[in-house]
């Protein structure tokens, strides 16, 4: 099955919680505390693989969650990180953040990954808090839940060559010849009704091709199975543009070149509707099914030839008549199309702006609060938000530690000033907080 377009939901692993725990030794009947901490959960990456060449895996599972960090142990042992976890998609796959729309990524080449969901901080076990003030620190915290994020993949596949063409035309077949692609072939139009992709070895290069099924005058607006997968082909270094040599075919056996320049117009008017782009790309016209006929072909090459177009070469895919010239007329285009992306390629990397990382301010001191409508107050900031996750209100130690911070971070003379009262409802993040103020 092939699906280039899926929805999946990502989870960071929650980071494992600290541990309380105390030194126990002979003689020694109540020791200091040895809680160790938690380990972090684990991250995910996407990653491009070119082992795969559809999205099709996450038809039936659509949530993925990298592993758990281990809990922190007594005699200060701590948890074990978590395992990453790593999910492969094909070259080709941008990936957003739907709740933003943002562009996370595009992964064009094999081994191009991203972190999209990173896991929690394991939390601190009660060894941690020891301080000259606190000899018995009586808690721990929490693990910190790991980031979750809804992506959108879709998919476009990359191929050095795009073959398209009008139903039946014989694309398929031409792809089944030249690689060790085997699509489906029928002598019923649509037969392809998702794209293939065909590993091409010309002496000892090779280049990957593409089909995708057949076009028709008003594939833009749905006809046949529309322009959908024409996506698919906007990456192609250049196309071919399959001609089927039976539609000139008349029935006393003399050749009639017009139905075929329409037709090969039609299919033009419809990429250039889909995309501009995809129109400029380098084309070369084949005219297939030679076989059919004993017929001189001139008529047909003069009759493009006056229209402006030229007709670059005649094969039989179904007896590999001219599908040797045809790989080598195309490999020469093929690394010259490449040497110019990767051209471009480059100059777009030097035009990339520098990030400086490090820009989010991530100090517990620094926090912003919101007036809500129904009167109550939500304060924003990322470390104060982590807090709470990971303070552990069921101890009255880690309650005690948490209002510590609020007072040392002016957070609560903050709230104070934008009028919190008694019974005001204040939020840090999504939890609520004043009952423990
Ligand atoms: N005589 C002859 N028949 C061919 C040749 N190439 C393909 N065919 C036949 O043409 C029919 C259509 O071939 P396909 O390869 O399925 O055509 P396609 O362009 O992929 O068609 P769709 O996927 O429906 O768009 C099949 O019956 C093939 O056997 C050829 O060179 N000569
Ligand atoms: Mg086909």
């Amino acid at each position: 099955m092939f699906l280039d377009e899926a929805t999946i939901d990502i989870l960071g692993g929650h980071g494992g919680r600290g541990c309380v725990s105390w030194r126990r030794e002979k003689y020694i009947p109540k020791g200091g505390p040895n809680g160790g901490n938690g380990g972090k959960g684990g991250d995910v990456y996407l990653i491009a693989d070119e082992n795969t060449d559809t999205l099709s895996h996450f038809a039936s599972k659509k949530r993925f969650e990298a592993q758990k960090g281990h809990f922190g142990m007594g005699q200060n042992r701590n948890g074990k990180q978590g395992e990453d976890l790593w999910l492969p998609v094909p070259p080709g796959t941008s990936v957003r953040d739907t709740a933003t729309g943002e562009l996370i990524a595009d992964l064009r080449e094999h081994g191009e990954q991203v972190l999209v969901a990173r896991g929690g901080r394991g939390g601190y076990g009660n060894a941690h808090f020891k301080s000259s003030v606190r000899q018995r620190p009586d808690f721990a915290e929490l693990g910190e839940p790991g980031q979750q994020r809804i992506l959108r993949l879709d998919l476009k596949l990359v191929a050095d060559v795009g073959i398209i063409g009008y139903p039946s035309v014989g694309k398929s077949t031409l792809i089944s010849v030249i690689s060790a692609a085997r699509p489906k072939i029928a002598e019923y139009p649509f037969t392809t009704i998702v794209p293939n992709l065909g590993v091409v070895h010309v002496d000892d290069r090779q280049f990957t091709v593409c089909d995708v099924p057949g076009l028709i005058e008003g594939a833009s607006e749905g006809k046949g199975l529309g322009d959908r997968f024409l996506r698919h082909i906007e990456r192609c270094g250049l196309l071919v543009h399959l001609l089927d040599l039976s539609h000139a075919l008349q029935a006393d056996g003399t050749l009639d070149p017009t139905p075929l320049l329409e037709e090969y117009r039609g299919i033009r008017r419809e990429l250039q509707t889909f995309s501009p782009t995809l129109a400029e790309k380098r084309e070369l016209i084949v005219l297939n099914k030679i076989d059919l006929t004993m017929q001189d072909l001139a008529p047909i090459r003069d009759a493009f030839h006056s229209a402006g177009l030229e007709l670059h070469a005649s094969i039989s895919a179904a007896t590999h008549n001219g599908t040797d010239a045809l790989l080598r007329t195309l490999l020469p285009l093929v690394l010259a199309e490449r040497a110019r992306r990767q051209q471009e390629e480059s100059a777009r990397q030097a035009e990339l702006p520098v990030l400086t990382p490090g820009t989010d301010d991530t100090r517990m001191g620094s926090f912003r609060i919101v007036r809500n409508d129904d009167g109550s107050l939500t304060v924003q900031g990322k470390r104060l938000e982590q807090l709470v996750q990971m303070t552990d209100e069921s101890s009255e130690g880690a309650l005690q530690r948490f209002r510590d911070i609020v007072e040392r971070t002016g957070l609560k003379r903050a709230l104070q000033r934008a009028g919190m009262q008694k019974d005001t409802p204040v939020y840090i993040g999504a939890i609520r907080i004043d009952a423990y103020m």
